[in-house]
Formats: C-alpha cells, sequence, structure tokens
C-alpha cells in the first residue's frame, strides 16, 4: 500500500529542504549599494567606485585633454602622446569634446575625427584609465558656435514644446549613437565620463548663466539625461561642472539639476595672471567643492584647468600641487596642447621649458598616470 502523506512529515521535510537554503541566502555577503542615484553597467559602477577610492586617497590623476588625437608639433600619429613622449605613460585621464558631433560630421570642432576618438576613447579604457567628454555644440538656434549667446532664447527653442525641440533631439540621437558605438572587441560597451553644459555660472556658453534661466538650465541638463537614459546609455557617468564663480554652497548649487543625474561634482578655472591670483582662486574653489561633493556623496574633481603656455618652469610642482593642496579629488585635467597654434598648449611636450619640473610632478607618488589607474 502506499504510504500516504500527512500533513506534519511532509512540513517537517519541506523545512529541512527550505531551511539550510534560508540561512545559506541570509549569511550571503549584502550587495555592495550602488555608489550612483542612476542606473548604470557593471562597467560603469566599478569605474564610478575606482573614482571613489582615488578621490578619498592621497592621489589623483593627471588629465590632459585631446591627449592621443595630436600634440604641440603634431598630429594624428598612432599611439603618440605628448604626455608619453616626456614621461612614458598616458595620463589617467584623457578628455575628448563632441562640439559637431550633433551635426553628422565626421570631425569635431578643433578636427579631430570620430573615429579616431573612438578607437582612442576605447584604448584608454582597455589601458585601465578613463575618458571624460565635453561638449562645444553650436547654437541651434543661430548656427554660430558654442560662444554664441546672441539670441537669449536658445535654451528655451530646444526644450519640450520649443520650436526647435524636436531637431534637437536627433542631434542629442547622433550623440547617442556615438556612445552606443563605443564597444570594446569583447562587446564591452566603454564606460565614460559625459560633462555637457559645463561652465554654465559664466555667460560665455550660450547655455550660460545670463542666457537662460535656472529652470530652463535645469530642464536642458533632465532632457539630456532622460534622453540617453532612454537609450539604454548605462555606461554613461555625468559631471556638473561650473566655472569658478560659485564662493558657497548656495550659488554652487543653483543650477544643480539633481543627485539622482550627478556622478561627479568639479570646477573649471585657470591661471590667467598672477600665481598668487591663481592660488587664492582655487583654494575657493576647492573648498566649495569638497564640502559639496561630502555633503552629497560625490566624486570630486578639478574637470579644467590650466596655465596657457604655462609660462613658468616649476609650475607642476610650484604652483598646481600647492594648489590642489592634497584636496580629496578623483583628478585634475589641463587642457589641449593645440598642433596649429603656437602658443596654445597647456598641457607637458618634450622640450618645453617646465619638463624637468614635470617629471617631479610624475614621480611624485600622489600623481596618477594611467599604468597606475587601475579603472577597469
Ligand atoms: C577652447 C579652445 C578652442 C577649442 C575649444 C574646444 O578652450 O581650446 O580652441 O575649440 O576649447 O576644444
Amino acid at each position: 500500500m502506499e504510504k500516504k502523506k500527512t500533513g506534519i512529515p511532509y512540513l517537517a521535510a519541506l523545512l529541512l529542504v527550505l531551511l539550510p537554503a534560508f540561512l545559506l541566502s541570509s549569511c550571503k555577503e549584502p550587495k555592495t549599494p550602488s555608489l550612483s542615484q542612476h542606473p548604470c553597467s557593471p562597467e560603469a559602477e566599478t569605474l564610478l567606485a575606482g573614482l571613489h577610492r582615488i578621490a578619498e586617497g592621497p592621489s589623483f590623476m593627471y588629465g590632459h585633454q585631446d591627449d592621443t588625437a595630436y600634440g604641440h608639433s603634431w598630429k594624428y600619429e598612432d599611439g603618440r602622446s605628448d604626455t608619453k613622449d616626456v614621461c612614458g605613460d598616458y595620463p589617467g585621464v584623457i578628455g575628448f569634446d563632441l562640439g559637431h558631433l550633433e551635426l553628422g560630421r565626421s570631425r569635431n570642432l578643433d578636427g579631430v575625427p570620430f573615429n579616431w576618438m573612438r578607437r582612442e576613447i576605447i584604448r584608454q579604457y582597455e589601458r585601465g584609465g578613463m575618458v571624460t567628454l565635453s561638449w562645444h555644440l553650436d547654437n541651434p538656434l543661430t548656427g554660430g558656435n558654442a560662444w554664441d549667446y546672441s539670441n537669449k532664447e536658445t535654451v528655451s527653442s530646444i526644450l519640450p514644446g520649443g520650436s526647435l525641440h524636436d531637431e534637437f533631439l536627433v542631434r542629442l540621437g547622433r550623440v547617442a549613437d556615438f556612445f552606443e558605438s563605443i564597444v570594446t572587441e569583447k562587446g564591452v560597451k566603454v564606460p565614460m565620463l559625459f560633462r555637457p553644459w559645463h561652465e554654465h555660472t559664466g555667460s560665455w556658453f550660450w547655455w550660460g548663466q545670463d542666457n537662460c534661466t535656472t529652470e530652463q538650465y535645469k530642464a536642458l541638463w533632465r532632457m539630456t539625461f532622460d534622453f540617453m537614459q532612454k537609450r539604454g546609455l548605462t555606461n554613461l557617468l555625468w559631471a556638473y561642472s561650473p566655472g569658478s564663480e560659485p564662493k558657497n554652497q548656495e550659488e554652487y548649487f543653483e543650477r544643480y539639476p539633481g543627485d539622482d543625474i550627478m556622478d561627479v561634482l568639479g570646477f573649471d578655472t585657470y591661471q590667467s595672471d598672477s600665481r598668487e591670483g591663481y592660488l587664492r582662486v582655487m583654494k575657493k574653489s576647492l573648498d566649495v567643492l569638497i564640502e559639496a561633493a561630502q555633503t552629497h556623496n560625490k566624486v570630486a574633481a578639478v574637470t579644467e584647468t590650466g596655465y596657457e603656455s604655462t609660462p613658468d618652469s616649476t609650475w607642476w610642482t610650484g604652483t598646481l600641487v600647492p594648489a590642489l593642496d592634497n584636496a580629496p579629488i578623483a583628478y585634475v585635467l589641463v587642457w589641449r596642447n593645440a598642433w596649429d597654434r603656437e602658443t596654445h598648449h597647456y598641457g607637458i611636450y618634450p622640450g618645453h621649458e617646465s619638463e624637468a619640473d614635470f617629471m617631479i610632478f610624475y614621480n611624485d607618488s600622489r600623481t596618477v598616470f594611467a599604468n597606475d589607474a587601475k579603472l577597469k
């Protein structure tokens, strides 16, 4: 006769099976909480964790705009970099600019082919470094460049309800297509830091302080972010990058679009006259930035700086390092070395008067270049 299943033994057997499974699962390490407040690919999470790690320690990465596209006296040479020509390593951070990508052009506003840029972004990721992307996009209303702020209706014209909204979504789509195309041979969508709408606390760009309202500026960000999220671009981290104008938290966050978008907080400022003046502005801006980043649990970075032509043979250790003053930042990025403008350079290159000083900077245990960034 078949044994009849009675209620109690059956339940006991079930418990015997389920209890160990339950105990095992409750002992498992809790899942690390996401550092970002928006959906992120695993690779973007790893990048963000690496940025936090570097920012929290005594080190910071050296960054250089357009580093592997061209240098002070050359352009488009495979593998070449002014930084590497001097110290043997690539910067920890390389910046590129997307301006004119939105127009469907094959080269950016400074002549860099987007195909070249895509390959260099992948290479920088493969070597364990990071790429940050700025966007000096043309004025969609006037057809002028990013510095054309002649028409104060520009931002409102591209927001939802504006006459150029649909056309602007086509432009955003071209940028999204490019992001989507940045994939390694193994199929990894490369994580990168996107830093649009920068220096908005000044008024030299059409999205700047006097050229749109606070609400319009925030809506511009929201539209951009939502568009990229809808396109599934969770490989992007996002950076907020005012100029050096904000003097306190209130001014820093006046046009801040929200913690749910941003991963990195920074500022852009350049030395234009005395060392003392630069040190003063850097100190004030870093004080504001570090407090902002700490209270919002974001990564801090000096998203753009430099001294055009670097006319100071000890600028790296005599001005930049003291200006950073051991602040908990992930990186400092200096601007491009234009190949076609003799004096428009901010990074190091062989033969520059500050080359020996740059080597001291490079050998300082606090500076991180690509070989040691380990962001992958
Ligand atoms: C500016 C200058 C310009 C350049 C722009 C975008 O600061 O370097 O020559 O076109 O950045 O890279």
